[in-house]
């Protein structure tokens, strides 16, 4: 049995507005979450710094994801919901990090390597050493466990490779403090289901992003019914009718994305979708699709326009998150600062 109580930490940047992708492969799955277990979501608006933001878009961008985590359904009583940068052992915690990551080992991150694109000259630093903030915010709370996309997986990897190097580094420390051999769990990334990657609907082989230029490649959580309904309807597919298992999805992208985002939206799997769709045309299956989106993301995305207009409510759930989750950081920061020999006030 594991010695760390069991704490779920998660975070989406306020960049460009929330997608399909976002929700499928992460925010829905936080609110599964947080009736079994102890949750932390996080609008890590410092990670948004990494790429030139307008300050007005930024401030709108985090009060439009907490809007987005209230309107899914996170209780705000039982999770614990604010921005990073109003904690501020997370950078604290970052600086330390930065020293215990290899360069050899920010070096392999691809999430960089396609963000910072050709221009990699150019690209902020804080793009680079992005994954070593990410493992602070999930280190500063000890979580355990991690409900991410798949494409957080290397940085997961990475968050568990400085944890441990940090409690081997500095174990006879650790020791020296009469706890347990290690000071951070290694955190378990929540990977999975029908959505863990949600595919451009303009591209199978591209993901689903906030960045990708084509307004049509992803379903905004704000889109209204008939922009929801025309995307959908334009996304891009093949000429042959659905199959009846998942398995022969396997070598149609496109075909396969939607049959996944029909499962996720239902709570139940590619093969069952294709049990009642298997044998239909795409013009058949995209409207039952419709269907389903607009019932399941209506309610949703009424909510975050009701939201939209409640500037002092959401400000007043991100301020007593932070001060929720400072309770919970500030002692593990202070002993990672004894532990790592820097002298504080007592
Ligand atoms: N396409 C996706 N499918 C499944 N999960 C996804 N996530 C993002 N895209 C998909 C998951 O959403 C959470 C929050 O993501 P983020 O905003 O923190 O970071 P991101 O991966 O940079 O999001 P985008 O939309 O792809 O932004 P850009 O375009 O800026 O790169 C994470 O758990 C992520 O895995």
């Amino acid at each position: 049995m594991s010695a760390f109580k069991e704490r779920v930490f998660s975070g989406v940047q306020p960049t460009g507005s929330l997608h399909l992708g976002n929700y499928l492969g992460a925010i829905k799955r936080f609110v599964e979450l947080q009736s079994r277990m102890d949750c932390i979501y996080c609008v890590v608006d410092l990670h948004a710094l990494t790429i030139a933001t307008p300050p007005d878009e930024l401030r709108d961008g985090i009060r439009g994801v907490t809007a987005g985590f209230l309107a899914a359904g996170l209780d705000p009583k039982r999770s614990i919901i604010f921005n990073q940068s109003q904690v501020h052992e997370h950078a604290e915690l970052a600086w330390i990090f930065s020293c215990v990551a290899r360069v050899g080992w920010l070096n392999r991150m691809t999430q960089f390597k396609e963000k910072a694109g050709k221009d990699r000259e150019n690209a902020s630093a804080g793009l680079y050493t992005y994954p070593v903030l990410m493992a602070a915010d999930i280190l500063a709370y000890k979580a355990t466990h991690v409900p991410v996309g798949e494409d957080q997986k290397q940085h997961l990897e990475l968050t568990r490779d400085i944890a441990q190097k940090f409690n081997a580094d500095y174990s006879a420390s650790i020791r020296a403090r009469g706890g347990a051999d290690a000071f951070f769990p290694l955190t378990e990334p929540l990977i999975g289901g029908p959505a863990a990657r949600v595919m451009s609907l303009r591209d199978g082989s591209k993901k689903m992003s906030k960045s990708d230029p084509s307004d049509y490649s992803r379903i905004n959580l704000t889109d209204d019914i008939d922009m929801i309904a025309q995307k959908i309807k334009k996304a891009k597919t093949d000429p042959h009718p659905l199959p009846g298992s998942a398995k022969e999805l396997a070598t149609r992208p496109e075909a396969e994305n939607l049959v996944g985002i029909f499962a996720a939206l239902c709570d139940t799997t590619p093969d069952q979708v294709l049990e009642k769709h298997g044998g239909a045309q795409f013009s058949q299956f995209k409207s039952a699709l419709v269907d389903v989106a607009v019932e399941k993301l209506g309610a949703l995305r009424a909510e975050m326009v009701r939201l939209s207009n409640a500037q002092d409510h959401i400000d007043a759930v991100l301020a007593d998150g932070a001060r929720r989750a400072r309770a919970i950081a500030h002692p593990i920061i202070a002993e990672v600062k004894e532990i790592v020999g820097l002298v504080s006030a007592k």
